[in-house]
């Protein structure tokens, strides 16, 4: 009997766990680990919409450990990732973009074997102006034996991901992951408030018709990242074909966009800031586990993302992903033409 679509969805729980059944050997951790990452992305997207209401909106008056402006929904966002895993026994050891040092599970709860690094909300200076915004996560084994987790869990290569995601509070909410089997992405129904899956395998086209970087910057690039720039401009038709400009802020819908509709999407380092803006662990790892699963590559314009090994918490990182083909342009222009 062919299911009636209005009575046969597939939520991320049924998705998850008949993924699961493919592996016998699976516990069923990982799985719930991502439901709990779920729970708190319907409870930080609820507290999104309802932020221009309740006057939550504005500076909690604190700044973080990169010295930015904190917004209340930060905070907030950072409390709810924290309390959705941190009881679980799941976990073993947390970081956070907001928090400076290594997050332990309180002594009460018991050890589990995975290490969740988050930005609870990216993007967040979007949030005053209505503009999307979202979470990132990523999820490792612990290296260390047991008990309390400690750096060496966090600080691993970003190749040994066994998970990374990102929820998007766009127009709708979605949540996008992969476990290294695919890229899935679910959307929000708030009417029965479950993400049902609506992206299934997704893969990102091999040449991009987009491309996003903040151009205010171009004066302080390398010539090599300028040129590149220019070639996207469609300044050097001989090397590439120009393409659409599209620069939202916010790292995860600038990515999503280019995700599904292809693109490339650029933080380059720059004289001021020779490492560039964005966090290794936090942003640029996460996305490229997920970019290299659906077909496409994140380099630092010299190496793979996924090869760098994180030597601190919050080392930052200049980042080129998306489309597999205008990635490969952008590093091999930055070869050519150099610093
Ligand atoms: P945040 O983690 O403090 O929110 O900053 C990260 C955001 C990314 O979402 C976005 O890609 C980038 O900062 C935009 O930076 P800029 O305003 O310099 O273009
Ligand atoms: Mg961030």
């Amino acid at each position: 009997m062919l299911a009636n679509p209005a009575t046969s969805v597939t939520t991320i729980e049924r998705f998850i766990l008949e993924q699961e059944r493919n592996f016998p050997d699976a516990t069923g951790e990982l799985s719930n680990l991502l439901y709990d990452v779920a729970l708190g992305a319907k409870v930080i997207a609820s507290a999104i919409r309802r932020a221009g209401l309740v006057h939550v909106l504005g500076s909690a008056g604190g700044t973080n450990v990169q010295g930015e402006e904190q917004m209340k929904l930060d905070i907030f966002a950072n409390e709810t990732l924290k309390n959705a895993m941190c009881h679980t026994g799941r976990v073993c050891v947390m970081a956070s973009e907001e928090d400076e040092q290594l997050i332990p599970i309180p002594e009460q709860y018991s050890h589990g074997k995975y290490a969740v690094l988050f930005d609870p909300l990216d993007g967040s200076s979007n949030i005053d102006v209505n503009c999307s915004v979202g979470t990132i996560f990523s999820v490792y084994r612990r290296v260390s034996m047991e008990g309390s987790g400690t750096m060496a869990d966090v600080l691993q290569r970003g190749s040994e991901q066994v998970a990374a995601g990102y929820v998007l509070y766009g127009s709708s909410v979605m949540l996008v992951y992969s476990t290294g089997r695919g890229v899935h992405g679910f959307t929000l129904d708030p009417t029965i408030g479950e993400f049902l899956l609506s992206h299934p395998n997704i893969m990102t086209p091999r040449v991009g018709r987009y491309y996003s970087v903040n151009e205010s910057n171009f004066a302080r690039w390398n010539r090599g990242v300028q040129m590149a720039v220019r070639g996207f401009h469609g300044d050097t038709p001989e090397r590439i074909k120009g393409k659409k400009s599209r620069y939202i802020g916010s790292l995860v819908a600038d990515f999503h966009r280019n995700l599904i509709a292809g693109g490339i999407f650029l933080y380059p380092g720059d004289e001021k800031n020779p490492e560039g803006k964005l966090r290794l662990s936090y942003e640029a790892a996460p996305m490229a586990f997920l970019i290299e699963q659906a077909g496409g590559g994140a380099t630092d314009g010299y190496r793979p993302i996924l090869s760098i090994v994180p030597d601190r918490l919050h080392q930052r990182t200049p980042l080129v992903i998306g489309s597999h083909d205008d990635v490969v342009f952008v590093t091999e222009t930055i070869k050519e033409f150099g610093p």
